[in-house]
């Protein structure tokens, strides 16, 4: 079957693509291990599971040849002196790559290979980033009052192995320093 060509919009002033067939909420409770300060992150769950990060999504069949693409808004905030952040992920098929470009606010992409090469790229308007295959990825909010709003694309049969920074996190993390945002080894990295 061949598919037919489709438009949709991104407009800069809105955010929320024209296009939504799946919107994903992530919030403080679904990322139970993966801040620094534990002690600050039961303190804030035990106010309110407040919504860190959203996706929108635009479905495609997840096969080879396909490509999948949507919206990623992180919400500005802080757990402790760390901000807000993606879960972050390797893709299953580690040899895929991903595009991001940026289109509201300020943060990181915070990047790493199984091979313990680290990566930290600073995103603002206009920037476009690409993420080579093998290196998993997660943004990082860095703007005190506005949303960090990315667009993506990446290959459709990628899939998403969660898992293992579950399980040994970033080697490196964003925290807010005295001058502002810092990169830091992760002390609690396994
Ligand atoms: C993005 C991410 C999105 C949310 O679409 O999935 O920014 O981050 P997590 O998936 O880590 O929760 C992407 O990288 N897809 O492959
Ligand atoms: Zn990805």
């Amino acid at each position: 079957m061949v598919d037919s060509p489709f438009t949709f919009t991104l407009s800069m002033s809105e955010i929320i693509p024209s296009r939504v067939d799946n919107h994903i909420e992530r919030r403080l409770s679904d990322l139970q291990g993966q801040f620094n300060d534990q002690a600050a992150f039961d303190k804030m769950l035990s106010t309110e599971d407040q919504l860190l990060y959203e996706v929108y999504e635009v479905k495609r069949p997840e096969i080879e040849g396909e490509m999948l693409l949507g919206v990623s808004i992180v919400h500005p905030g802080k757990v402790g002196n760390e901000f807000f952040m993606t879960k972050g992920h390797f893709h299953s098929v580690l040899e895929t790559s991903e595009i991001y470009y940026c289109i509201r606010g300020e943060g990181y992409m915070v990047m790493e290979t199984p091979e313990g090469e680290t990566s930290v790229a600073l995103l603002t308007p206009g920037k476009i980033l690409y993420v080579p295959p093998r290196w998993a990825h997660r943004s990082v909010c860095t703007s005190r009052l506005e949303d960090l709003v990315t667009f993506f694309i990446y290959p459709a049969n990628a899939g998403h192995d969660y898992g293992t920074i579950e399980q040994i996190g970033f080697r490196k993390l964003v925290v807010d320093g005295v001058n502002g945002p810092e990169i830091i080894d992760n002390p609690r990295y396994k």
